[in-house]
């Protein structure tokens, strides 16, 4: 038999092969979660196709995931944040004493307004626009060449630490923090979320080594989140090593595929909103991408405090544009919820017309000038 017919014998095999039913419940989602991000994708490619002025296909930021970037590129990225922590900020010491340099400057708006900009009408528009102002910073006071990646946490979420963006390398940002044993449970309190929630110690507990060591990079803010606070109510300077506490159970409970499909699957921004922070099931996406980090990611107030954050928000963000990007008529124009988080104490519903604030970062934007990813200020697309 020749080689060409005996493949040939085989290719019926090899349909039934391909049309077995799937099985598995998380690949079913990741094929799913494709599709959604296919629709949104071509929606903006062919928005801005014939584009001239503006947000065009060649000034929009592609970003991408970690996992694609080059190596030279990671440490681009790494280098770029290095360096807005070793930049002068413009943020008052009157009022966050502890605040050192240009990357404190984003700490200290995220502290300012903690109560304000999670679990309220704020939540999306502030976090999306704080990243590109991230972003612009990177590129316009650092000289990055690049984009602002994102951590799709459904990638490995079975065990985070084996995502690139933690394998401790030089083109990396820094590893789990090291095992520190025979520690208690620590007592936070989440936006939104009525219950402190108690997270038990995980696999790390210490400090990160690798590229943002301590040697390299400090945390100067905080804690804030959690006892014990640092001096003048976790406002004052008290600089400390990145730490981290990786947690498995966390990843696997929460950051699985199926949980991005319910969360794209939502049909309205009141249910959006919602179900980022808690769902019927448990925690949401948002607040475990945080908690599976653990230590510095646990405290809300001072979590841009780890480069991570900026990552996580990334894909937040990027859920966020896939969920407009399959009706983004009917869900660019939306409002939901107040001005403080939770709505306490009790506040004005946000409008269009309401000032998302960001502290000293730059004058409160209307929220109409922040709905979408190509307008406005913003012209970027996840690749
Ligand atoms: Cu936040």
């Amino acid at each position: 038999m020749k080689l060409s017919s005996f493949i040939a014998g085989l290719l019926p095999f090899a349909s039934l092969i391909l049309a077995a039913p799937v099985t598995d419940p998380e690949q079913a989602a990741i094929d799913k979660n494709k599709e959604y991000a296919r629709k949104y994708h071509q929606y903006i490619e062919d928005t801005i196709k014939d584009r001239n002025t503006g947000c065009t296909k060649e000034n929009i930021r592609r970003r991408k995931e970690w996992s694609k970037l080059t190596s030279a590129e990671r440490k681009d990225y790494l280098n770029a944040n290095l360096c807005l922590a070793s930049k002068p900020g413009i943020t008052p010491q009157s009022v966050i004493p502890g605040t050192r340099s240009r990357f404190d400057d984003f700490v200290s708006s995220h502290i300012q307004l903690t109560g304000n900009v999670h679990a309220s009408g704020f939540f999306l528009a502030y976090h999306r626009h704080l990243l590109w102002l991230w972003e612009t910073a990177l590129i316009e006071e650092c000289g990055y060449q690049g984009t602002q990646p994102y951590w799709d946490w459904t990638l490995h979420w079975q065990d985070q630490s084996q995502h690139p963006v933690f394998s401790g390398g030089d083109d990396s940002l820094g590893t789990n923090g090291a095992y520190l044993p025979d520690r208690d449970n620590l007592q936070i309190n989440l936006p939104g979320v009525d219950e402190p929630v108690i997270i038990p110690p995980a696999t790390g507990g210490g400090c990160v080594s690798g590229p943002l060591s301590e040697e390299n990079f400090k945390v100067n803010l905080g804690p804030i989140g959690y006892a014990p606070q640092g001096p003048d109510n976790g406002l004052g300077f008290n600089p400390r090593c990145l730490t981290r506490d990786l947690s498995p159970t966390i990843s696997q409970q929460t950051l699985r595929p199926s949980n991005v499909t319910f969360l794209l699957e939502q049909s309205c921004l009141t249910e959006f909103n919602e179900n980022l922070d808690k769902t019927p099931n448990g925690l949401g996406v948002h607040p475990a991408g945080h908690l599976s980090v653990g230590m510095v990611e646990l405290d809300v107030f001072i979590s841009p405090s780890d480069p991570i954050f900026y990552l996580h928000h990334a894909n937040m963000d990027r859920l966020f544009t896939i969920w407009q990007g399959q009706d983004q008529e009917g869900r660019t124009g939306g409002v939901w919820g107040t001005q403080t988080t939770g709505n306490v104490p009790p506040s004005a519903n946000v409008t269009l017309d309401t000032p998302v604030p960001f502290g000293y970062l730059k004058p409160g934007v209307p929220l109409r000038e922040l709905q979408s990813s190509i307008e406005g200020p913003h012209c970027y697309i996840y690749e």
